[in-house]
């Protein structure tokens, strides 16, 4: 006994001056950081918070005269979650922004390492065109821009188009697993055409030969009126679930997994005056609500709640492990999206239903 004591712990001053004499060799001692690097339960940075669309339409329309599709390569809006700007981030994982596409206009082909969600939320007609196949967008469709796939954006309709577009830019930047190229032309050459993904993939049937050449799923636009559809037949053969409403998730037909690898993406319609019950999840959610209103009270790790009131088109954040519910006024319907696709794959997702 008494091994401890005395003569071997040494004074603040002391300490100090092993610091200083290790630090000249790269060395640190754990103890001063410990806490903080293992805390004992997730600690998001960003904050909860709303785009009110109406209030910010005006200025994405501005971006439109500002500089080209092709000057900017991509016109888009950074939504910067007020607790972390500067740093490109929607929440404290996934980028966010707002791509305006005027017509007539292309937005160059490229293609990058990182994964894309669109969501359009105003306009119709634009197109994305992803590694040979193009799609005509329509607001309420999820379309996705695997992997490294060619991309380019177009506008042959009258009217500029808005979207959503959520990366993982930050999953694949922890990796350093970052390429990019850019195609030669504008364009990238179309070879299948308009709906052919769709078809052989998105409709409980695949090619009697298909294996999979990507980790997302092969259907790259997931038109609203068919997730609006199924939505509602749930909703007529059972009650709504307590913390989720009537959910689907939007899924990868190849493996029943979520429809990309680092992205969740999933619909909720919640019927008129429905509030869910508390729900909290290790994921940091974005929603954008495609009709009706309502508000989503989350509570701060203090115990403060702070109300995020939504109606149609505006874009919402409920960071990581926060509790919240909804509240729908009005038959509502909310598109969601998280990190949780990527948690699952390393065994780090949780959630608690309350
Ligand atoms: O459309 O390819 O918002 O490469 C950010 C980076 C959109 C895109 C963004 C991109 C894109």
């Amino acid at each position: 006994m008494e091994m401890n004591s005395g003569e071997v712990v040494r004074n603040a001053q002391e300490r100090k001056d092993f610091y200083a004499k290790i630090d000249p060799h790269n060395l640190a001692p754990l103890w001063e950081v410990l806490k903080g690097l293992i805390p004992g339960e997730p600690k998001p940075k960003a904050a909860p918070y709303v785009w009110d669309y109406q209030k910010v339409k005006g200025m994405v329309h501005e971006s439109g005269g500002l500089l080209t599709a092709k000057e900017a390569e991509r016109r888009v809006l950074v939504l910067e979650n007020p607790a972390l700007r500067g740093q490109s981030l929607i929440t404290d994982v996934l980028y966010g922004g707002l791509q305006i596409i005027m017509p007539g206009e292309v937005a160059p082909a490229h293609r990058h390492s990182q994964s894309a969600l669109r969501f359009i939320i105003e306009g119709s007609g634009a197109y994305t065109a992803v590694h040979g196949e193009k799609t005509i967008m329509k607001p309420g469709d999820f379309v996705i821009t695997p992997a490294w796939t060619w991309h380019d954006h177009g506008n042959d309709s009258p009217d500029p188009m808005v979207w959503l577009d959520v990366l993982d830019i930050n999953i694949v930047a922890l990796f350093h697993g970052q390429f990019r190229e850019e195609w030669p032309d504008d364009r990238f050459p179309v070879s299948r055409p308009e709906g052919d993904a769709l078809a052989r993939y998105g409709s409980g049937l695949m090619p009697i030969e298909y294996t999979p050449t990507s980790h997302a799923s092969p259907i790259f636009n997931y038109p609203y009126e068919r997730t609006r559809e199924a939505m509602y037949r749930m909703s007529r053969a059972g009650d709504p679930d307590p913390h989720f409403g009537f959910k689907l998730r939007y899924i990868n037909p190849a493996d029943g997994g979520w429809a990309m690898p680092t992205i969740a993406t999933a619909m909720q319609w919640l019927p008129k005056e429905f509030a869910t019950k508390t729900y909290q999840s290790t994921d940091g959610l974005g929603f954008v609500c495609t009709e009706g209103k309502g508000e989503t009270r989350v509570t701060l790790p203090d115990g403060k709640e702070v109300v995020l009131p939504w109606k149609a088109q505006d874009v919402f954040i409920v960071p990581g492990w926060l509790k919240h519910t909804h509240h729908a006024a009005d038959d509502a319907v909310l598109f969601s999206f998280s990190d949780r696709s990527a948690q699952e794959k390393l065994g780090l997702f949780r959630e608690k239903k309350h």
